[in-house]
């Protein structure tokens, strides 16, 4: 029968059935995982088969496949080993939350994390949330910067838990997909989770990455079932997209309206950097590309060590 692991804890996951019935599994035999090296086979997400051992003890199956995956999220493992760890699987949607203000998310943020889901092959929607908070100028920063990355090709909303603008337009997104939020801390990820899921465990405030002595604690990602079909994932210490690495002459592949000149610059291998005949650097020119979106991909290209949005994400 197939399921949806729903969260895994060391050696048992927590699966739900397509009967409807939740299941405590541990894996059966040797799954095949293609070539990816991890520290965990199965993460939350993931589709797999499973066999019922017994009903009568609790509902234990077995995991003895894993379906392949649409995408997934990897971050470094903990230990020094080299291995990645798998946070999540099958994702449709990350919700980008963003804040123009307390706390500020800047834009070489925004555009290393969409750098990076682009490169996991995960769809983006932006959100600009506590609208409620913002003043008149803040209201007008945020509005230009979202019409900017409306006019790249990104959705993005006004949101707002105080006064509900959005609300009912993203859950009618969230209906029948699996998503997650990210951005920064204090944006507001867990109250959004709260919001569509009132009886989860998150808590909002909540400093969730950090362990008391102020280590990076790990922590499992844990699927969420909204009531009328949906999926909330939950990845705890991740707020960005851990592990990308893209090499530079990768970078603008992803930032999709640079890649769609591409086939308009002089040379097929044009970095967009001083090459002659660049469109790129036309349409940054014309207007027609934000600036900012080519400074940060400049920026990108120079600094190995911030393609990730989080160092130790
Ligand atoms: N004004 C306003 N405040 C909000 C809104 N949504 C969330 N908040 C507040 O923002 C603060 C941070 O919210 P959290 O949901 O804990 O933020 P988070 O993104 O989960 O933060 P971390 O877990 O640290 O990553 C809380 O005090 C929330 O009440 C909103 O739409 N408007
Ligand atoms: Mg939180
Ligand atoms: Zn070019």
């Amino acid at each position: 029968m197939q399921a949806r692991v729903l969260k895994s804890t060391g050696n048992w996951y927590s699966v739900k059935g397509q009967d409807g019935v939740y299941y405590r599994c541990r894996i059966r035999g040797k799954l095949r995982t293609k070539g990816l090296k991890t520290t965990n086979p199965v993460a939350a997400g993931d589709f797999v088969e499973i066999q019922i051992e017994h009903e009568e003890e609790g509902n234990i199956a077995s995991i003895v496949e894993i379906l392949p995956r649409k995408n997934y999220i990897i971050r470094k493992s903990v230990n020094l080993s080299k291995e990645a760890q798998v946070v999540a699987a099958n994702i449709d949607i990350a919700f980008l939350v963003v804040t123009v203000a307390r706390p500020q998310t800047t834009t070489g943020f925004i555009d290393r994390f969409l750098v990076a889901a682009n490169a996991y092959d995960i769809p983006v929607v932006l959100l600009f949330h506590k609208w409620d908070q913002y003043d008149l100028k803040e209201q007008t920063e945020a509005l230009n910067l979202s019409h900017q990355y409306e006019s790249v090709g990104f959705q993005a909303m006004k949101t707002s838990l105080v006064n509900g603008e959005g609300m009912s337009e993203l859950r009618s997104i969230i209906q029948g997909k699996t998503v997650l939020f990210s951005g920064h801390s204090g944006v507001g990820k867990s109250s959004l989770i709260q919001h569509f899921i009132p009886d989860t465990r998150i808590k909002v405030g909540e400093i969730s990455d950090w362990s008391e002595k102020g280590q990076h604690t790990t922590t499992f990602a844990e699927v969420f079932e909204m009531e009328n079909d949906g999926y909330i994932i939950d990845t705890p210490g991740i707020k960005g997209f851990g592990l990308v690495d893209i090499p530079n002459e990768e970078i603008g592949l992803y930032f999709q309206e640079m890649f769609a000149l591409l086939p308009q610059c002089k040379f097929n291998s044009c970095q967009h950097i001083e090459e002659p005949g660049c469109a790129v650097i036309q349409a940054v020119e014309s207007g027609s590309i934000p600036s900012f979106r080519y400074d940060n991909y400049r920026s990108m290209l120079m600094d190995e060590d911030t393609k990730s949005p989080y160092r130790n994400g």
